[in-house]
């Protein structure tokens, strides 16, 4: 018998499907702690206090935003596997605390592995499911917001601190209240999600790889501490499962969005090609343009041509060519050229 069931449908809030927009490889965030490169993201994509329930002190969603209002953006970049986030707060009473300080919390699995991520329920030993287990296929940050002086930014609540720093990791903070007071917080960051992280160092791991249109899972949580640092004020998460912070299967169906329609060209050329037999010099090249087509033409570098969308190449001579494909529709004109990348011996 066949299922049939949505992608989202094993996470949490099964009826929102989050956006993350995607930035054109020419507007990539800078991180600096200055929101300016971020008003181009339009509001669709900002997600709020609104958004967020108080599992842990039963204030479910009778947020204050003047205890705490937040607002997250969430961005990526075609090609980079890496998310941004801007993360902007109020909150009435900033702790700085260490221990149980304010903290952004975030928790991501971006292959939907699913499942708990920081005990292993098959491992009895906590410190072998620690160093085997904890945060190697979805991984949690808890986030200072801020970090006190010379201490880290990020507490990777698993068994590989080493997703925190470059080159896997970069943040800034920009703010101007003292501990105590209340204020706004600007926090510019990226990460890397892992479908395997492990406690060993980045050698044997593997990066996620961030695909357009595709889903991934992720959450956060607002943990705020105000004047007593031992207990929350509130933990606001966006899943409404407290145990986003341990479970996979409890994150959120986020989409990694296309370009939005004003930074895409109406057309563009594009294509892939693979060298199927070298002994005979026989390349394939496979379309991959976009947008509205009516004709193909390609230029193979060596006096020879095809109108065929994916034609298949017979080269005469060993060589690099320039192989140039001009594509057009009803909104007009496109080229590509890749210089010398088609080599035959
Ligand atoms: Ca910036
Ligand atoms: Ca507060
Ligand atoms: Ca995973
Ligand atoms: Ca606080």
């Amino acid at each position: 018998m066949l299922l049939s069931i949505s992608p989202s449908q094993a996470l949490q809030r099964t009826d929102t499907e989050f956006k993350i927009f995607q930035f054109p490889a020419n507007m990539i965030p800078r991180i600096d702690g200055q929101t300016d490169d971020w008003t181009m993201v339009p509001d669709s994509y900002a997600y709020g206090t609104d958004q967020l329930s108080d599992t842990v002190m039963g204030n479910f969603t009778n947020y204050d935003r003047e205890d705490l209002d937040v607002t997250v953006r969430v961005g990526w970049v075609k090609g980079l596997n890496r998310l941004y986030f801007l993360y902007e707060a109020y909150d009435d009473y900033w702790n700085m605390y260490y221990k149980y300080g304010d903290l952004f919390e975030i928790a991501i699995d971006a292959d939907r592995s699913g499942g708990p991520n920081i005990a292993n329920p098959q491992i009895d030993d906590p410190w072998e499911s620690h160093f085997l287990f904890k945060g190697v296929h979805a991984q949690n940050y808890h986030i200072f917001t801020p970090s006190g002086e010379g201490r880290d930014w990020v507490f990777v609540w698993g068994c590989q601190p080493w997703i925190g720093r470059l080159p896997y990791a970069n943040h800034a903070y920009s703010y101007d209240f003292e501990e105590g007071e209340s204020g706004k917080l600007v926090l510019e960051f990226w990460i890397t999600p892992f479908d395997y992280a492990p406690y060993d160092g980045p050698e044997r791991a593997a990066v996620s790889k961030l695909e357009e249109n595709s889903l991934i899972a992720l959450s956060w949580a607002v943990l705020d501490f105000d004047e007593d640092h031992t207990e929350y004020e509130g933990f606001w998460n966006l899943s409404h499962e407290t145990r986003m912070d341990s479970d996979a299967s409890n994150l959120c169906a986020f989409r990694l969005m296309p370009l939005e329609p004003e930074y895409l060209k109406p057309l563009e050329a594009e294509y892939s090609f693979t060298v199927v037999n070298m002994d005979r010099r026989l390349v394939a090249f496979t379309d991959r343009s976009r947008g509205a087509i009516t004709s193909w033409s390609w230029d193979f570098g060596d006096g020879r041509s095809s109108t065929e969308q994916h034609p298949i190449h017979q080269y005469e001579e060993p060589g690099e060519f320039v192989v140039t494909l001009d594509v057009e529709g009803p909104q007009g004109k496109a080229r590509r050229v890749k210089v010398n990348q088609v080599m035959v011996k």
